[in-house]
């Protein structure tokens, strides 16, 4: 099943919007397959988000990457990758639509709450540099006999 690297930056973890966000993952369906609270090391800031090397935000983005606890989690589910990315509206949360979680909680493109992997290849890098193999758990969901 498809896998997801979805993580509550350090904006989202200071205005205590882990429990929310979590929320909303898990009333559309999807599955956890982990989750951590972590302070992410300058070389793992640098290197996921590899792709803006180039960028002039590049520091900045490190800078408050790094800047205090964000969540991380992986997310399991048929099209994970492409709804989560709906789920949390578009980057610049002034264009994020009222609903999405960049849209309902942020004002500005550098704390923008959120961050998800956009790719299939994506989700499977974040996710290796994330989590070790055993922080994930592979389970059912549907042997309920004890629920009422
Ligand atoms: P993310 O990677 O965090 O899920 O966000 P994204 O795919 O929607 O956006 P991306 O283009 O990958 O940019 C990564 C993060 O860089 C910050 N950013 N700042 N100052 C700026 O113009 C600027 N542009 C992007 C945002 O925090 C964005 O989430
Ligand atoms: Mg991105």
């Amino acid at each position: 099943m498809e896998k997801t690297f979805i993580m509550v930056k350090p904006d989202g973890v200071q205005r205590n919007l882990i429990g929310d966000i979590v929320s909303r993952f898990e009333k559309k369906g999807f599955k956890l397959a982990g989750g951590k609270l972590m302070s992410i090391p300058n070389a793992l800031a640098e290197e996921h988000y590899g792709e803006h090397k180039e960028r002039p935000f590049f520091g900045e983005l490190v800078d408050f990457i790094t800047s205090g606890p964000v969540f991380a989690m992986v997310w399991e589910g048929e099209n994970v990758i492409a709804t989560a990315r709906q789920m949390m509206g578009a980057t610049k949360p002034a264009e994020a639509l009222p609903g999405t979680i960049r849209g309902d909680y942020g004002i500005t493109v550098g704390k923008n709450v959120i961050h998800g992997s956009d790719s299939p290849e994506s989700a499977e890098r974040e996710i290796n540099l994330f989590f070790d193999k055993e922080e994930l758990v592979d389970y059912d969901k549907n042997d309920a006999s004890w629920l009422y």
